[in-house]
């Protein structure tokens, strides 16, 4: 099997749209050191962070992989800031990326909204940083949501690019692994924009720390429009509110949206909204009390983390140290 990384940023707690479009698929990949997940801290800090907060919310993202099934000893769990390699080969690739394709990254537009001389320049290099993360171990493998497809085209891009400028075949070609029927979770406040864990609504939102109280609320308040649930997909169509709720409902009871509309199609909102609470209750409610009970005891999960960084190190830096030899930095020692 490939080797496998992927990461997720402690900008906030990890909302549905993480979990279905990228945590819980990363559960069945754990392949010891063939598998790296990365709470990616430096990736956060591209939008000012509450520093009193960030170290928690870090600690938090962590024990969440955790209660939704990655294994510390099964896979490398690790914080990217505990890593140096990731922002020595990212330096590197800031000389490789080019302006021009970076000016074509769609998340950067989102992010950065109208006032783009604003935005910070970690913002605008992020995609760099990006494939520093994945290339930095040689991995091939990289399960996303459908978001970020864009990012791993430029990483390839920047991989084939420092392989020609360098005369070598040294980064290998990474492989988006884009899975699942919801691989991209809407707003539950407009079908148009991605649910968000930093989005300001907390209504926009499901968040794996809420509870069946809070999850009932949000779906019962979300939008929709005045049809009924569809009986076949062309239903769906000019109906981004639905079209999500659908989703969300096929990928948590592990079935294609087709299924869910032979089985509701026909009811309202408000019965179909029921449906949908019930099932995500039923799938959310073990993992925020898993999370509640590792973070009584904070200690354990740092350690764990310390030692997937040293797991991490140990890949990381021989690869890193070659592409530097390979650019002509004199070595070190
Ligand atoms: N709405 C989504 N639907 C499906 N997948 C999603 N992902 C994020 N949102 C959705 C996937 O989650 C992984 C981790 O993402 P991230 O934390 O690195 O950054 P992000 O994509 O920017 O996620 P958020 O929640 O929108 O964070 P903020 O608000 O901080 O920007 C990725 O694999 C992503 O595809």
């Amino acid at each position: 099997m490939a080797r496998v990384f992927s990461g997720i940023q402690p900008s906030g707690v990890p909302t549905l749209g993480n979990y279905l479009g990228a945590i819980r698929n990363w559960v069945p990949m754990q392949n010891g050191d063939e598998s790296l997940f990365c709470v990616v801290d430096q990736h956060a800090i591209t939008v000012f962070q509450n520093p009193g907060e960030l170290a928690s919310a870090t600690r938090e993202m962590a024990a969440s992989l955790i209660a939704c099934g990655l294994d510390p000893d099964r896979c490398v769990l690790f914080v990217q800031s505990h890593v140096p390699a990731h922002v020595r080969l990212g330096w590197i690739f800031n000389c490789i990326a080019r302006l021009g394709w970076l000016n074509r990254m769609t998340q950067f537009k989102d992010k950065a909204g109208k006032d783009r001389e604003a935005a910070s320049t970690g913002l605008y290099v992020y995609p760099n940083l990006m494939a520093a993360d994945i290339l930095a171990y040689h991995a091939t493998s990289v399960p996303v949501g459908d978001d970020q497809r864009q990012h791993l085209e430029l990483a390839n891009d920047i991989a084939q690019k420092f392989n020609h400028d360098y005369g070598v075949e040294f980064f290998p070609r990474i492989e988006p692994m884009i899975l699942g029927v919801a691989a991209r979770v809407m707003s539950l406040r407009d079908g148009s924009k991605k649910m968000s864990k930093s989005d300001p609504s907390d209504q926009s939102r499901i968040n794996l720390t809420d509870d069946a109280d809070t999850i009932a609320l949000k779906i019962r308040r979300a939008k929709t429009d005045a049809e009924p649930i569809p009986d076949h997909m062309a239903g769906l169509e000019a109906r981004p509110e639905a079209r999500n709720l659908v989703g969300i409902l096929a990928a948590i009871s592990g079935t294609l949206p087709e299924n869910i509309l032979r089985e509701q199609g026909g009811k309202g909102f408000g019965a179909f909204k029921e449906v949908l609470v019930e099932a995500l209750v039923d799938h959310l409610s073990p993992i925020a009390a898993e999370m509640k009970r590792l973070l009584n005891d904070p200690g354990a999960v740092d350690a764990a983390l310390h030692k997937g960084a040293a797991r991490a190190a140990a890949i990381a830096d021989p690869i890193v140290a070659e592409a530097e030899r390979l650019v002509g930095f004199l070595p070190p020692r």
